[in-house]
């Protein structure tokens, strides 16, 4: 219960990180979600990456819409900014932010009916903004939050609770991303904490929009046989793709495999991903082999997870824009207010 405090008292044996933080460090509240909701497992994921990254709590900006899932904020990186906005506008407001301080790392955390229904038009222009985030989905299916209608990421022929057929097509986020020109996709599953944590890794280090779809089975209202976002479900059904590893820039990479069935992606910060090919015939750089393969097995009802497309080469929305390298707030007033030169430059530059 968030009333109750966390103690703040940790075990002196805890390890640390290079900038001496526990992994308290990189906690919240006590969560106030069903036991076993996958959200939970995602806020923990989130926390891990976050503390063996090694990121300064204050360098972090969190920002959500309504729902469970966008509940989660309070749980994890309580050093952290946070901005609890309304129902399916986090990334307009994310945006805003973004464009007045560029030096934080935003993290946009939203649920499928935050951003597969009322805010599928700001999940839209988000990602073909290119906005440096990283957007994450906590994708159950369904409302937990106003008790368990299908939400449009329900696969069709999928059966609610109470035993209803949902009889609408779903809406694949991860496929709207690749067309939407997201230069990070990624899949994974809140009960994989083993491929989730890196694939957050590499979306941090990701220069550009990072989107990231959990499947997170809602415990209360879609875990029963007949939903297709159940852990039974997705645990029979997942096809990854690969496995990946994440180093940031300052390590080197020591780590030994065999030849063909690795590759290498350099990311902007000059951290690298190593991918596991799982399957040989799956190339991460090919993005419309990749909506392919997306679309011929969900056909099948397979759910695919892994890091699916990545163009290393990515810009944002400030290298569009040519924005200022400094936050709006460190300006000075001589930057603001160049004088009447600098105007009669502008002016004569547009005649
Ligand atoms: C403008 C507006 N419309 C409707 C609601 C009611 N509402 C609250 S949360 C929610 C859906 C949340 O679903 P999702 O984003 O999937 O989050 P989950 O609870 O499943 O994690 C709805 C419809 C609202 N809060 N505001
Ligand atoms: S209602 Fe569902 S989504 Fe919400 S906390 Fe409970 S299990 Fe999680
Ligand atoms: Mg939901």
């Amino acid at each position: 219960m968030t009333y109750l405090a966390k103690p703040k008292l940790h075990h002196p044996g805890l390890p640390v990180n290079a900038l001496g933080h526990t992994r308290r460090d990189y906690e919240g509240a006590v969560s106030t979600l069903c036991a076993g909701c996958g959200h939970d497992s995602i806020s923990a994921a989130l926390i891990q990456a976050f503390f063996e990254m090694d990121v300064p709590p204050h360098r972090v900006a969190k920002l959500s819409g309504i729902g469970c899932s966008s509940k989660t904020p309070t749980y994890f990186l309580g050093n952290s900014h946070g901005f609890n906005s309304v129902h399916g506008r986090m990334p307009s407001v994310l945006t805003g932010a973004a464009l007045a301080n560029r030096d934080l790392i935003y993290l946009g955390v939203s649920g499928d009916g935050d951003s597969a229904s009322i805010g599928l038009g700001q999940f839209a222009h988000v990602l073909r903004r290119g906005v440096n985030m990283v957007y994450i989905v906590e994708n159950n299916g369904v409302y937990g939050l106003t008790k368990g209608q299908f939400s449009a990421t329900a696969d069709k022929g999928s059966k609610s609770k109470r035993g209803a057929t949902n009889n609408d097509e779903p809406i694949d986020l991860v496929q709207l991303a690749l067309a939407l020109g997201a230069s990070f996709v990624a899949r994974g599953f809140s009960g994989d904490k083993e491929q989730l944590v890196p694939l957050v890794k590499a979306a941090v280090a990701h220069h550009g929009a990072a989107f990231i779809d959990v499947i997170s089975p809602c415990v209360a209202f879609n875990n029963h046989p007949g939903s297709t976002k159940s852990y039974d479900y997705v645990r029979e059904h997942n096809d990854a793709v690969n496995r990946l590893d994440f180093w940031p820039s300052r390590d080197a990479i020591t780590a030994d495999y065999p030849p063909g069935s690795v590759r290498e992606v350099e990311l902007h910060d000059g951290g690298t991903v190593r991918l596991h090919k799982l399957h040989d015939d799956y190339d991460p750089s090919d993005k419309v082999g990749a909506m392919a393969y997306m679309e011929s097995h969900r056909l099948r009802g397979e759910v695919v997870t892994g890091l699916l497309y990545v163009r290393p080469d990515s810009e944002d929305m400030h290298d569009a824009l040519e924005t200022v390298e400094r936050p709006l707030n460190a300006l000075s007033d001589a930057d603001l207010v160049p004088g009447s030169a600098a105007l009669a430059a502008i002016n004569a530059s547009l005649r």
